[in-house]
């Protein structure tokens, strides 16, 4: 029976086939498969964890087991009085407290890895509206669109569209790119996540948030507000087209051309004025 745990882990926690769009699947097991370092680590992470876990579970059960077999009132008619044992007060304490250790380390490295923003190559800045999403490249002149949902009676399942996934205007970005990203929301607050990039971040009001993400993997990936922020919350997805450089370099080109009427990029404040 523990071999087939154990088999049944090992096919939990092998990598999946890559995958070349994200999203959430029916009867879906797991976590989407990473596209980028930092989903990478979180994907390990939670993987040691499974394994920590599943031997602590089967351990406790194989005790209560033990015990029930062993002492109960019929085998054991009289109950030892032993109280104390400090050997064994010594080890349950200690051990708890070195995996608490082998837990925290791995943990701290996922947390700073996703605080610390290495060098970026470029910046998007989304921003959450009642509801949809907002995006600017300052990189590209203040290229600066916005993204509504599809709505479900458009959406055409035989191009591949997804429903509640699908958005007007698609989040196009680079491979191999350092991105920063920059999260504000001009209502509620609203939150801004792809799970294949590993990124979750709010979008609040009057602030800026940043977060970072790489992804290793061209295809498309799918993600939703994850802050409760109205009736429309489940209504505004977010979809990112992970192409190569001179992909995202022709995008870029011809979309200035096609949002070339949209004027709501931030005004520069100036101090003072
Ligand atoms: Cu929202």
């Amino acid at each position: 029976m523990f071999k087939r745990l154990a088999l049944f882990l090992a096919a939990l926690t092998a990598a999946p086939a890559a995958a070349l769009a994200d999203f959430p699947k029916s009867w879906e097991l797991n976590l989407q498969p990473p596209a980028g370092p930092l989903a990478e680590q979180m994907v390990n992470f939670h993987h040691l964890l499974l394994w920590i876990i599943t031997a602590i579970v089967v351990f406790v059960f194989a005790l209560l087991v033990w015990i029930v077999v062993r002492y109960n009132h019929k085998s054991n008619p009289v109950p030892s009085t032993t109280t104390h044992n400090t050997l064994l007060e010594v080890i349950w304490t200690v051990i708890p407290v070195i995996i608490l250790i082998v837990v925290a380390v791995p943990s701290f490295k996922v947390l700073f890895s996703q605080g610390q923003i290495p060098e970026a190559d470029m910046t998007l800045k989304v921003t959450g509206y009642q509801w949809y999403w907002g995006y600017e490249y300052p990189d590209a002149e203040n290229l600066a669109f916005n993204a509504y949902m599809i709505p479900e009676k458009d959406i055409d399942p035989s191009k591949g569209q997804k429903r509640l996934l699908e958005t007007d205007n698609e989040v196009v970005l680079p491979i191999g790119k350092v991105i920063r990203l920059q999260l504000t929301a001009q209502d509620v607050i609203h939150a801004w996540t792809i799970p294949a990039f590993g990124v979750k971040k709010d979008a609040v009001p009057g602030r800026l948030n940043e977060a970072w993400f790489k992804i290793d993997k061209p295809g498309v990936y799918y993600g939703q507000c994850s802050e409760i922020c109205g009736n429309g919350h489940s209504y505004m997805p977010i979809k990112v087209r992970a192409v190569t450089e001179q992909e995202f370099t022709a995008w870029v080109a011809q979309a200035k051309t096609k949002f070339s009427s949209n004027n709501f990029a931030n005004p520069v404040v100036v101090a003072g004025k």
